[in-house]
């Protein structure tokens, strides 16, 4: 690849991944996933650039491209990985931003690498932006980006958005390096979040903290106007609701759950192995249930996927040890010969197989403590085309604003997680098919390709462009 871009996407991660062939030969794969899916067109239209890490420590790689796409790889040390990625990133960013369901880790060394490194992507997106290009940075790895872009090159039009959610501000305020992260932010034009809660935290914030006034979505600095506003970020509907349509798709999904022997219901879960999923709470619910009476040991078989995540932060090691114990318990006191009520896989599946396993499922479980959006509610919902089954989701996802017809839960309240469990599982078919058909419809809609473009849309058009100052 050579010469300037028009359009840029600016990411930690680039969206492939390296495999190795069994005769040893390594080639790249587009990653799965609805962000790259959305973003591939844009990219082939506008002759785009995809700016992120290529997933190896210690590595440089020159650009490359692959499926239409540029891809220039951003390097970063085994350190700045510990540091920058694990450290900052996931050790203090992501529980702060998450209701610190966990505690955060405050360590001024981390703060240095996610300054240096944040300043690596803003260099080498200032080197391949053509003249008023625009660049699109993503998510809260990378929030010191715009600021730092938009002082080496003015001439850009930067867009941000965040897929986690943005914190009240008496939690942000804990943070030592407040001040700069703000900042960071307001280099861009336009910031997303993906609720319009998140939006309004961050304008509170930006007067609080920097005495800036603000007027509907717009925050106004001195010399222009960052607009702030909530893009709901969603899946690839059209992908998924054909893909459940596939005979192989179809025969796989009789085949799990005859090997799951066929039971009343089959509950599952699908989640990164991450402590804001609520992964524990909902098979505490679960065992209650069985522990109770309210379900016989063979009416209900629940499948929990809990794809690995994050193994070197402690936080994430400790919790494996705990599902997995919990697991354990569960089965051990319910269990009866060739007949586990929880069966748990800490595995990654491909789209195919998470595709049959949705068709399979009669009740969705999905109750995270905290969670920006939470795709695999959405995914479920594509899934259904038949109208049937049910989704049991968190007061406490994004996706809950949207998805008002689902069994929404307070993952806090266990007795609410069951007696929502037991409706769901007790519904007749016609109540599924009256919430179902409303859920699909929403997801239809709204689904990934606008997201992209309703965001860079507003990114783009001409009234925040010609950015009309505030003379408060
Ligand atoms: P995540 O926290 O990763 O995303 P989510 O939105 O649920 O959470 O997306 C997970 C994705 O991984 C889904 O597409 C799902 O299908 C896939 N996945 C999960 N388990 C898998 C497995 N075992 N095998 C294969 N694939 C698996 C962050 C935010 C969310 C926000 C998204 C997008 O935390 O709140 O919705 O970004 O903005």
């Amino acid at each position: 690849m050579s010469g300037r871009s028009s359009f840029l996407i600016v990411a930690n991660r680039l969206p492939v991944d390296r495999t190795v062939g069994p005769d040893g030969t390594a080639s790249w794969r587009r990653s799965p996933g609805g962000l790259v899916t959305a973003i591939a067109p844009v990219m082939q239209r506008r002759h785009g650039a995809w700016l992120g890490w290529h997933g190896a420590a210690d590595e440089k790689l020159d650009p490359f491209e692959q499926d239409g796409m540029n891809l220039i790889s951003v390097p970063l040390s085994t350190e700045e990985v510990e540091l920058y990625y694990e450290g900052f990133s996931n050790a203090t960013l992501w529980p702060l931003y998450h209701d610190v369901v966990a505690p955060p880790v405050f360590e001024r060394d981390m703060w240095d690498a996610y300054r240096l490194v944040n300043q690596r992507f803003a260099n080498a997106a200032a080197e391949v932006a053509e003249h008023g290009a625009v660049v699109w940075v993503q998510d809260y790895q990378l929030q010191l980006v715009p600021a730092m872009l938009r002082k080496l090159r003015p001439d850009l039009r930067i867009g941000f958005f965040l897929h986690i959610p943005f914190p009240p501000v008496e939690l942000f305020w804990r943070l030592p390096w407040r001040k700069e992260l703000v900042e960071g932010l307001l280099g861009a034009d336009l910031v997303g979040f993906q609720l319009s809660g998140g939006a309004s935290n961050f304008r509170r914030l930006c007067r609080r903290l920097l005495g800036l006034p603000y007027k509907g979505n717009e925050i106004f600095l001195d010399d222009r106007v960052v607009t702030t506003q909530a893009f709901p970020i969603s899946v690839d509907f059209g992908e998924l609701d054909t893909m459940v349509r596939d005979p192989a798709v179809i025969t796989r999904a009789k085949e799990i759950r005859s090997e799951l022997g066929d039971p009343d219901h089959l509950l599952l879960g699908v989640d990164r192995l991450d402590y804001t999923k609520g992964i524990g709470q909902r098979l505490e619910a679960f065992g209650e249930l069985l522990k109770d009476g309210s379900l016989a040991p063979n009416e209900a078989v629940f499948v929990q996927i809990a794809t690995p995540s994050r193994e070197r932060v402690e936080e994430y090691r400790r919790l494996r040890d705990d599902i997995e114990l919990q697991v354990g318990r569960i089965n051990g006191e319910h269990a009866m010969l060739g007949l586990q009520p929880i069966q748990y896989f800490h595995q990654s599946y491909g789209r195919k197989e998470l595709a049959a396993l949705y068709l399979a499922a009669d009740v969705m479980v999905v109750t995270p403590l905290r969670d920006g959006m939470n795709l695999v509610a959405k995914e479920y919902i594509s899934c259904r085309h038949a109208m049937d089954g049910a989704l049991v989701l968190s007061e406490f996802a994004g996706a809950a604003d949207e998805l008002r017809q689902s069994y929404l839960v307070n993952p806090y309240d266990i007795e609410d997680v069951k007696r929502q469990l037991l409706a769901a599982m007790r519904a007749t078919p016609h109540e599924l098919t009256r919430r179902m058909r409303t859920m699909r419809r929403r997801v239809t809609t709204y689904d990934v390709d606008r997201w992209a473009n309703e965001f860079l849309n507003a990114l783009e058009s001409p009234v925040s462009q010609s950015a009309t100052l505030h003379t408060a």
